[in-house]
């Protein structure tokens, strides 16, 4: 079991698709509200994860290495999920972990 990924998350469909994703990989996740209509994508911890103020973003805390990462844009959080447990991809796992 792999330590859970912090989702960064608001119900749009770039945020469905990280749970998404999550939920079909089998991954243990903890989700983080960030309102979008509240400006909550503006707050100064959370421009630090995803520099371009918006959701969805995940900090991975069993990155590359075993050390955290973190990852913004719902392209680059899919693949990153596909290589890191080797589904919903052609590619070998770099970090399987399950
Ligand atoms: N290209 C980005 C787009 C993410 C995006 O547009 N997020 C929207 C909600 S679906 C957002 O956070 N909007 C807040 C804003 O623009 O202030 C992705 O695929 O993750």
């Amino acid at each position: 079991m792999t330590n859970p990924i912090d989702l960064y998350y608001w119900p749009t469909p770039n945020g469905w698709k990280i749970s998404i994703a999550l939920e079909e990989m089998g991954l243990p996740y903890k989700v983080h509200l960030i309102d979008i209509n509240a400006g909550a994508q503006f707050d100064a911890a959370f421009l630090k994860l995803s520099p371009n103020g918006r959701m969805p973003a995940i900090v991975d805390p069993d990155g590359p290495d075993r050390a955290p990462i973190s990852l913004f844009e719902s392209g680059a959080i899919l693949q990153y999920l596909a290589r890191k447990t080797g589904l919903f991809t052609a590619r070998p796992s770099a970090n399987a972990s399950r």
